[in-house]
This record gives C-alpha cells, sequence and structure tokens, in this order.
C-alpha cells in the first residue's frame, strides 16, 4: 500500500471502514464523491449502512444527508437506500432502490443541475458539510491526492467539508494520475473572473487534489472496480434516431453552418447517444472533440479510431470490457482524455464560448418543445436533471431525443403539453424521435407544433395530437401558444387511471 500511500502521516490514519463508518454520526452531512457510477467511496457506505440497519434494528434513527457528484452506485446509492439510512440525497441519482423509496415520499430529493451543486455549497445553501468520503488513486509525498475514475465535486468536497476520510483504491490504475485538471481559480461574486479555456483541450488547472492534511480523520484502503455496467449495442429504433441526426449534421455541415469538425460534442449515456457516436464513426467524420460529463465505452472507441481527437469530461462511465481496453491502452488514452471538475466539465460559460452541440434524451417533449428529462406523469422522479439542463441552456445546438413512445406504445413521448419541465421551449432547438428530426430553430410556437406533430409524433398518436392541435387553435383563450387546459394533461391522468395513454 506504501506505493499509492507515500505520504508517512497519512499512512497512521489507515484503519478499517468499520472504524471509519464510527465517525459518520446520525444527521450529518456527508459529502462523498462519485459521478455515474465511477470514483464512489466503495467500503464506508456499506459499513456505513450496517451500522444504520442494527441502529434502526435497536429503535434508534440513524439517517444522514447525503451530496455526490452525480449517480453512484449499488455500493453506496442501493446500500443506503436499502436500510433507509437517507433523509436527504442530490443531485442526482439513478438507483433503483433509492429511487423507490424518494417515488415513496420517503426522503427528500434535491433534483439540482449539477454545474450549480458546487456553488450553491460555497453559498451555504445546503448548510454545513460535516464530512467528506472521498475514493482517491493515491497520495503524493506531500499529501496532495490522486484523483480517480472522476473527479464531480471532490475539490468542493474537500475544500468545504470539516473533516475527510479518503478511500484509496488500489483497484483503479494508478496510471489514471496526470489524466485531471483541477481548476482553482474560482471565486464568488462580486469577484470571479473569465475562465481562461478556450479549446476542449486546453489545461487550466493541476492534477492533484489539495486537501489540508489536518482534517483528514481515517484512510481505508479498498480494491474494488467501479461499477462497471455492460454496454448493450444500440437496437434499432436508437439506429433510426441517430441517422436521422447524422443526416441533419451533414446538411450543417453542407450548409457551411458547421464545419466537418463540427463543434464539440456533449453526450448523455445510454443506448441512443451511443448510436450517434457509432454513426459519426461510420460517417466519416475525423478529428472531432468532446466536451461532455461522461466518458462511455463508445467514445473510447472513439479516441481509438481517430474520429475523436481528445475529450474533456468529469467521470468515467465504463462496462468491464471498456475497463481492459482503457488499462491495456492508457498511455494513449491519457493523452487524449481530461478529467476536470464538474463546476468546469458543466459550466455555461465554457460551454457558450464552445458552442458544445448538446446531445440528450428526454422522457417527453409537448408539442411546442417543452422538454421533461425527469419525471414520469409530471410526479414520479425517474434519475435527475444531470447535466442536460447547463448543456440545452447553453450550447450552440440543443437536441433531445426519445423513442416515440414507451411502454410498448402505451405511453406516447409526445404530448400534448409536458407533465414537468426540465428544458422550456425556448431551450430545446431540435426534437428527433425514430420517425424524424424537427428542427425547431427560427420557428414561433404554432410552427413548432405542426413540425413537431408532423416528424415526431407515432403514427398511432399522430391524429390525436393534430385534433388536439387544431381544437385548441380554434377554442384556446390565447391563440400564441393554444392550450384546452382541461384537457392539455388528460392523457397524463387517463395512463395513471388505465396504463396506457390510448383512448
Ligand atoms: O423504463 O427502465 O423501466 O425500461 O424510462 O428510458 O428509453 O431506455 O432511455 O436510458 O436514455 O433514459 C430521459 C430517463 C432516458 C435519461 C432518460 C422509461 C423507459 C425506461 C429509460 P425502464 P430509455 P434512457 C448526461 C445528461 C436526464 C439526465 C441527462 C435521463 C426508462 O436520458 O435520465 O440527460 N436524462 N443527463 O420505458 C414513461 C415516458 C417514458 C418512460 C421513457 N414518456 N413515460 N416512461 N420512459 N420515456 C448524464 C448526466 O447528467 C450524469
Amino acid at each position: 500500500m506504501q506505493d499509492r500511500i507515500r505520504n508517512a502521516r497519512m499512512l497512521e490514519r489507515v484503519m478499517s471502514a468499520e472504524q471509519a463508518a464510527e465517525l459518520i454520526k446520525p444527521g450529518m452531512t456527508v459529502a462523498m464523491s462519485g459521478f455515474t457510477g465511477a470514483g464512489y467511496p466503495k467500503a464506508v457506505p456499506q459499513a456505513l449502512a450496517a451500522r444504520m440497519e442494527s441502529a434502526h434494528a435497536a429503535g434508534e434513527q440513524f439517517k444522514i444527508r447525503v451530496l455526490t457528484g452525480a449517480s453512484t452506485a449499488p455500493e453506496l446509492d442501493g446500500a443506503l437506500a436499502k436500510v433507509d439510512g437517507m433523509e436527504l440525497r442530490l443531485p442526482y441519482q439513478s438507483d433503483p432502490a433509492l429511487r423507490e423509496r424518494i417515488n415513496a415520499g420517503e426522503l427528500d430529493y434535491i433534483d439540482i443541475h449539477l454545474s450549480h451543486v458546487a456553488q450553491h455549497t460555497w453559498y451555504g445553501f445546503f448548510g454545513d458539510v460535516d464530512l467528506a468520503v472521498v475514493e482517491v488513486v493515491g497520495i503524493l509525498e506531500d499529501g496532495r491526492l490522486i484523483p480517480s475514475s472522476s473527479v464531480g465535486n471532490n475539490k468542493t468536497w474537500l475544500e468545504q467539508a470539516d473533516k475527510v476520510i479518503v478511500e484509496v483504491n488500489s483497484a483503479q490504475p494508478a496510471e489514471l494520475e496526470g489524466m485531471h485538471d483541477v481548476y482553482y481559480g474560482t471565486a464568488l461574486p462580486p469577484n470571479r473572473k473569465p475562465i481562461q479555456l478556450l479549446h476542449p483541450d486546453d489545461r487550466i488547472g493541476e492534477p492533484y487534489l489539495q486537501v489540508d492534511p489536518d482534517k483528514i480523520v481515517a484512510i481505508v484502503h479498498t480494491d474494488a472496480p467501479d461499477r462497471n455496467s455492460p454496454f448493450n449495442p444500440p437496437d434499432e429504433t436508437s439506429q433510426q434516431i441517430a441517422g436521422h441526426l447524422l443526416d441533419f449534421l451533414d446538411q450543417e455541415v453542407q450548409r457551411g453552418r458547421l464545419t466537418d469538425k463540427l463543434l464539440p460534442l456533449q453526450s448523455g449515456v445510454g443506448n441512443i447517444p451511443n448510436a450517434v457516436l457509432e454513426g459519426l464513426a461510420a460517417g466519416g467524420y475525423r478529428g472531432l472533440t468532446a466536451y461532455t460529463e461522461v466518458i462511455q465505452d463508445g467514445m473510447l472507441k472513439l479516441i481509438k479510431d481517430g474520429v475523436l481527437r481528445m475529450a474533456s469530461a468529469t467521470s468515467f462511465s465504463l462496462s468491464q470490457a471498456g475497463v481492459e481496453e482503457f488499462n491495456a491502452n492508457v498511455d494513449y488514452y491519457r493523452e487524449r482524455i481530461i478529467l476536470r471538475t464538474q463546476e468546469i466539465s458543466n459550466h455555461p460559460e465554457l460551454i457558450r464560448r464552445l458552442g458544445c452541440i448538446a446531445l440528450n434524451g428526454m422522457i417527453e417533449a409537448d408539442i411546442y418543445g417543452n422538454v421533461n428529462s425527469t419525471h414520469i406523469a409530471g410526479t414520479k422522479v425517474m434519475n435527475g436533471i444531470g447535466g442536460s439542463g447547463d448543456f440545452a441552456r447553453n450550447g450552440y445546438l440543443s437536441v433531445f431525443m426519445s423513442p416515440s413512445t414507451a411502454k410498448a406504445g402505451k405511453i406516447s413521448s409526445i404530448v400534448p403539453m409536458a407533465s414537468h419541465v426540465d428544458h422550456t421551449e425556448h431551450d430545446t432547438m431540435i426534437v428527433v424521435t425514430e420517425h424524424g428530426l424537427a428542427d425547431l430553430r427560427g420557428l414561433a410556437p404554432k410552427q413548432r407544433a405542426r413540425k413537431i406533430i408532423d416528424t415526431c409524433a407515432h403514427p398511432d398518436y399522430r391524429p390525436m395530437l393534430q385534433d388536439y392541435f387544431d381544437r385548441a387553435c380554434r377554442d384556446s383563450f390565447g391563440k400564441h401558444t393554444p392550450h384546452l387546459l382541461g384537457e392539455a394533461l388528460s392523457w397524463h391522468q387517463r395512463f395513471v387511471e388505465t396504463g396506457s395513454m390510448r383512448p
């Protein structure tokens, strides 16, 4: 372990996960590392969950408030959710056990833009951070930390927390050292300065995380891989969606609005973004860049093939095969990947300056282009807004993609009125389903509605949407954005009552 912990003073603080978990008390606000199943603490949360379970069995309350970078994994969110150990969670999750508790109303979940988390903590909106639990690859002689497979909010957690528990994970490749760029130039208004990042491959910070050594109360050794979810090859619908988008990008290049290097790509995670990435490779694009949050298997392949010249992100989300590919060629990837803090990977100033092409999934869009990314029937949270809002509001192009129906056709993804709005019509430029791509730029509301109904809706639902829109144009209280208010959410109500939006 001495090769991972090179600071003698820190070696003295090594203890078991169980001993470290004893330092976490009921009611504490605990900030943990972790972003899309990468770089999250693996041992302390499980030891803590065991303590909570015993406490609850003895009739004692034991819950904490948990802040992270984004989603974690069964060892963290899953373990704490199973023992009902959280009273508050933010800013993003995707764990089935946790989702169930949130939707049962058993804990508070604050779903916020990923770029806001650090500054909201600096402003004190979440109260004091009692403790941070942060996974790292190693500790340098001078006490600085080598970040792990995600950076997320770790800089902020280490600065803001009263005490710090460090997990040193020897399963993370030592070769990650040098890939990170941790920016220490952030300040609060009115003292903010422009962030001098002009290209996706600019380095503006340092490769290590700083921490006051007096704050470190425990160091725990782990040797466990990240979540490493399996990678599913894109299905037919995803390929059709990707096909529409790629045709559109080709046309934009032909019109001279984009060059053949496009603009820095931001890509969400999942089947459809993966199909788009594969399509870019097949379409002959070379030398592109990504300014995004997450690097998944698809992006590694593009980097290897030269389709992507480089990628900037805040985390990896790789399958086991992706990890093996990365480990086998780590020197190659280190030259071409930069991992930043999430307030920089998702920074509105930088996304606007670079002109990112934002590609994200959605749950539903309404006929005017308001997009719901988070809530089924407006009330049940799926994951959270994540970084989609940071990129959609500020990118050069904001694209939302989804199959036109969900749940075997019982749900239309194009609805009269979105049951929850994460991205307003003002942020949505392009909507794509397997039936087509609606380019909404330069269109007024009624033109947008006609375009979305004609292009994106499933043929089974298109006549119903057209009928709604025609009657709204005739009978609406106002005729700028016509709606029938008593009927606008009736499709969702029908789904709640009958399990289907079909009449
Ligand atoms: O349900 O899991 O029960 O089968 O939602 O849907 O089609 O598999 O698509 O995995 O890409 O997720 C918007 C959730 C799409 C995701 C969302 C059901 C569907 C399925 C998943 P099952 P798909 P995806 C970068 C950017 C917000 C965060 C974001 C998301 C499940 O893209 O979380 O963009 N986005 N971050 O059946 C009822 C509908 C539905 C529906 C889909 N209209 N009604 N259920 N589903 N549409 C990453 C980060 O920020 C970290």
